[in-house]
């Protein structure tokens, strides 16, 4: 039974890992999470009560308390998911995404540094740092071609420059101090948790809700979509047999228009909610996003050759999955839309806390 330290559990991609660990391993799961708007404790509901689910209300920036949650938890690994996300917000706030993604890592690195060259020669061969970050840090394609492993980075927005900052930043601990990492560069992922900031839970909750569905531009920019539990299955077989100081590509093979994915969620809910049909009367074509990046594709054939990982999910099932997640957990959707689950936060954290 392993330790995993999981930073940014309380979000979209960091609790689905969190609950897949619980659910199909026997290992031992700690949630460093500093809750930010964006950090949910009802995303891990169906976990939390799990004798091996422990949580951490700290911020990563915070070095004292970073060191005392590895001393007290002695983690065999550590998966970093804490991160500011949202590129809109990124151009209107760069600020924390600078504190956060960056200061944050660094701080979190230190840390695991200082633990990790405490260890016992057995414990430090198969401790792991896995920084999990974005496809964004390769900039933006034209009509053809792939992000590969090799593809050099030119980030565009504040998120994406802070979270190639971040990926540079761990390479550089692996050279110089030999800290034992895997990095993943990840493409758009959507599913279940999904706060609804971003394109695809936006879009199927205004739809519900008989708002304007808002197309950036003309919608023909193109994103690569990844089911978040496809994500969660490939991260956990990076953690367990990437190769140290190396980087795996995921994604997953789901090229498409933000048109043609608007089209579908719309399609989707014709058939589910038939009497507000079409819902594609809904959508409308807004201002664009400043330096709105025009497609992302990742080529995922290392990981798939190397470490034998495939999605399981087809675009189509995977969204279709989603909008009935959405339509079946209106108390979940509720609390994030209402800001209700920051007060659920500040009641359910003096039960649950460690402290
Ligand atoms: O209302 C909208 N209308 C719209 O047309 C929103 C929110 C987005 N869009 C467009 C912008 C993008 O081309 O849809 C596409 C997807 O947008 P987001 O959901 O904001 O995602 P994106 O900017 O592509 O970045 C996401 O994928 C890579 C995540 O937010 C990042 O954290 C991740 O690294």
């Amino acid at each position: 039974m392993k330790t995993i330290l999981i930073t940014g559990a309380a979000g979209f991609i960091g609790s689905a890992v969190a609950r897949q660990f619980i659910d199909e391993t026997q290992d031992k799961v700690v949630n460093v999470d500093k809750l930010t708007y964006a950090g949910n404790l009802q995303s891990l509901t169906s976990i939390s009560d799990n004798l091996r689910y422990k949580f951490e209300q700290v911020d990563i920036c915070d070095a004292a308390e970073v060191a005392r949650v590895f001393r007290e938890h002695q983690p065999d690994a550590v998966m970093h998911l804490a991160a500011e996300s949202h590129v809109d917000r990124s151009i209107t706030g760069p600020a924390a995404f600078i504190q956060t993604n960056i200061v944050g890592t660094y701080t979190l690195l230190e840390a695991a540094r200082s633990y990790w060259s405490e260890l016992d020669s057995a414990r430090k061969a198969v401790f792991r740092f896995h920084h999990i970050s974005t496809d964004e840090v390769y900039g933006s394609l034209d009509d053809s071609g792939f992000f590969t492993e090799d593809t050099a980075y030119e980030p565009n927005s504040p998120y994406s420059a802070s979270k190639a900052s971040s990926d540079h930043l761990v390479r550089a601990w692996h050279h110089t101090y030999g800290l034992p990492v895997v990095t993943t560069n990840c493409s758009n992922n959507y599913g279940p948790y999904h706060f609804p900031e971003k394109l695809i839970p936006l879009v199927i909750l205004n739809a519900v809700n008989g708002k304007p569905l808002p197309i950036y531009g003309k919608g023909d920019n193109i994103r690569d979509w990844l089911y978040v539990d496809d994500h969660a299955r490939a991260l956990r077989l990076v953690l367990e047999k990437g190769k140290l100081g190396e980087t795996y590509n995921i994604g997953g093979w789901n090229e498409k228009t933000n048109l043609e994915v608007v089209q579908s969620i719309c399609a989707i809910l014709d058939e589910m909610l038939p009497h507000n049909a079409p819902h594609a009367k809904l959508i409308t074509y807004v201002q664009d996003r400043p330096g709105h990046d025009r497609r992302y594709a990742i080529d995922a054939t290392k990981i798939a050759n190397d470490l034998g990982w495939k999605p399981q999910e087809t675009f189509e099932t995977g969204l279709r999955k989603t909008v009935e997640w959405y339509l079946t957990n209106s108390d979940w959707v509720r609390g994030v839309t209402s800001g209700d689950y920051q007060k659920w936060v500040s009641q359910n954290y003096a039960k649950r806390g460690t402290a």
